[in-house]
């Protein structure tokens, strides 16, 4: 049986904090394989049209790209959700992993901020049946903390299979950064500790987040 880490997301844009905690998530795991599967609508969220899922899916692919190349990571970036019109609901799209992949164990990796209210998503009950869920910390908030260990504890009693990444959080979101592009401009110097120089390059070709 083979281990296969599935990490969604709208990655708008992908950054380090995605990185480095999808590359902790491979390792922790000893996953046979890693599907980072940009969403085409997030459910939870409103993303507007001027980035484009294709982009957000090509930013994917050239930050990815290195694990596999220098590293030899069994790493994918995938169009599943974005060949699919409409609302990405990570149940659906789990459904289908689960037919892709019938023997083996799916993990799906979530920051703690969305496992904090998984309850509220679509079919979450269906979705946990369907695979390991594994929460990353965003941030060192003890009291947070404390809250996700119960929730996990709770859905453990319920006959769920929660797992925690244990990672050192690196404290960034995408909505700083696009904030970040805006107002320095994808020039600004501090953005290559928070993004990765192809994505950055990409940015600055397509003139993205700059009048956003
Ligand atoms: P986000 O928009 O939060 O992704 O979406 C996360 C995933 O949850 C997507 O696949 C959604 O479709 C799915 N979702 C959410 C809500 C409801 C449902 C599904 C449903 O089916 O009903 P971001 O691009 O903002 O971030 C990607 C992931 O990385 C998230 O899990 C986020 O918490 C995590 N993350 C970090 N983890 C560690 N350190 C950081 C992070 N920044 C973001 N610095």
């Amino acid at each position: 049986m083979n281990k296969i880490g599935v990490f969604g997301g709208t990655f708008n844009p992908v950054h380090k904090g995605h990185e480095i905690t999808a590359a902790g998530f491979y390792k922790k795991f000893k996953l046979n394989k890693l599907i980072i599967i940009p969403a085409n609508m997030p459910p939870h969220k409103w993303i507007g049209e001027k980035v484009s899922a294709l982009q957000r899916f090509e930013m994917c692919g050239l930050c990815f790209e290195k694990y596999r190349r220098d590293y030899n990571y069994d790493i994918e970036v995938s169009d599943i959700e974005i060949k699919k019109d409409g609302v990405s609901y990570t149940y659906d799209t789990m459904k289908t992993l689960r037919k892709i992949y019938p023997g083996d164990a799916i993990y799906f990796l979530a920051g703690s901020d969305m496992f904090l209210y998984l309850e509220k998503w679509y079919k979450y009950k269906e979705l946990l049946e369907m695979c390991v869920f594994t929460i990353a910390f965003r941030n060192r908030n003890d009291f947070e903390q404390a809250e996700i260990l119960r929730m996990r504890e709770n859905l453990i009693s319920r006959g769920y299979k929660i797992e925690i990444l244990n990672n050192h959080p690196f404290e960034i979101s995408s909505t700083e950064l696009r904030e970040k592009i805006k107002n320095c401009g994808p020039d600004s110097p501090d953005l290559k500790n928070y993004i990765s120089p192809e994505v950055i390059n990409y940015i600055k070709e397509r003139k993205i987040y700059v009048l956003q």
